[in-house]
């Protein structure tokens, strides 16, 4: 983490306060700068100059910030609380602040707290910074994808007939969990049959059947870096339309892994793997982008889009999920995660990519 670039893009800033808030406001920023793996954080803060770091938390977390190597402040009243926010940014006018970390009444209170500094947003920097993944990051990114992989092996193996995607979204997070995640990344998505046309299938308690497609889009979290990974099987033959749709979407997902690589525009990679679909009958049933960036955020940056210029750079994470979708009959979409090299991509999930009939 290049701490440093961010105040050389913030000349004015003379230090950078992220607050944690509550449930409903957390700032995974707040997790970067400390890196630390336990805990909730809630209601604290992390104060970031060119040299040092300190978090400001309460008692109740005192014990989870100490297992760790840092500086840590402890307060145990909300007076305490301010007189330390006050002493340590002492002096400083300009203080950086990531402006969609917090809430507006959280920044409306913090302004309160320092009615002296000029609050100036360094979100913009911090998402940059955070989309080029450090050595230890991406040692976390790649047991997230073991874990999410290793819970993928299983899945076949889960499939019965009269199984339902809400059973089968429960088994695959417990198979993450007994893998070493610490939750699912986000809600499994368990798609059976027509379900699978909708890219973004919840909530379903289908029984699966003969004949179905099923499709299962599932993440790991592990010391809060996230995977995601969709794999689709067939609960049976499919007919020839879903079978060639398979091959489709498997090729145009190799054309983009395959254009990944440093200094290419996201855009190029998407249009690779696009063409594949767009030049087979099932042209214009790509309904989405390519991939995105992954990191502490399951949607971390945007990377893969027809729509954006965005540039990959060596150790970006970023997933690659081409997908066909055919209302009323169902979908396929494969996914997966890639590091990027300056030459190429590493994928990092390992879970059977062939065509798969259970
Ligand atoms: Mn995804």
């Amino acid at each position: 983490m290049d701490v440093e670039k961010l105040f050389d893009l913030n000349q004015n800033v003379e230090g950078i306060l992220i607050y944690n808030g509550g449930e409903s406001s957390n700032d995974p920023s707040f997790f970067y700068f400390t890196q630390l793996t336990r805990g909730l954080f809630e209601g604290s803060y992390a104060f970031v100059t060119r040299k040092n770091l300190k978090v400001i938390t309460s008692q109740l977390e005192e014990e989870t910030a100490r297992s760790e190597d840092l500086d840590v402040e402890v307060f145990s009243s909300g007076k305490e609380r301010d007189q330390l926010l006050k002493e340590f940014t002492k002096g400083i006018t300009f203080l950086g602040i990531n402006f969609s970390g917090l809430s507006h009444t959280d920044y409306l209170s913090l302004k309160d707290k320092l009615p002296d500094k000029e609050l100036v947003d360094v979100g913009e920097s911090i998402a940059s910074l955070r989309q080029i993944k450090s050595e230890r990051e991406i040692t976390k990114l790649k047991e997230a994808a073991r874990i999410v992989s290793k819970a993928g092996e299983e899945i076949p193996g889960m499939l019965k007939e009269g199984l339902t995607e809400g059973e089968l979204a429960a088994r695959v997070n417990y198979e993450m969990m007994k893998n070493g995640a610490s939750s699912p990344s986000f809600d499994t998505i368990a798609a059976f049959g027509p379900d699978a046309a909708e890219p973004h299938f919840s909530g379903g308690n289908r029984k699966l059947k003969r004949g179905d497609v099923v499709l299962v889009d599932f993440g790991a979290k592990y010391e809060r870096y996230c995977s995601d990974m969709t794999r689709t099987y067939f609960f049976g033959k499919p007919d020839k339309e879903m079978h060639d749709m398979y091959e489709t979407v498997l090729e145009a997902q190799s054309a983009g892994i395959k254009a990944i690589k440093s200094g290419q525009n996201g855009k190029v990679v998407d249009g690779a793997s696009r063409k594949v679909i767009d030049s087979s009958k099932f042209k214009g049933k790509f309904i989405h982008g390519l991939g995105h960036g992954i990191g502490l955020n399951v949607h971390d940056h945007p990377a893969l889009s027809p729509l954006t210029d965005f540039y990959l750079r060596e150790n970006m994470v970023v997933t690659v999920e081409p997908g066909v979708y055919i209302p009323k009959k169902g979908g396929v979409r494969i996914e997966d995660d890639v590091v990027v090299t300056k030459n190429g991509g590493q994928v990092i999930t390992s879970a059977p990519r062939e065509l798969q009939i259970v």
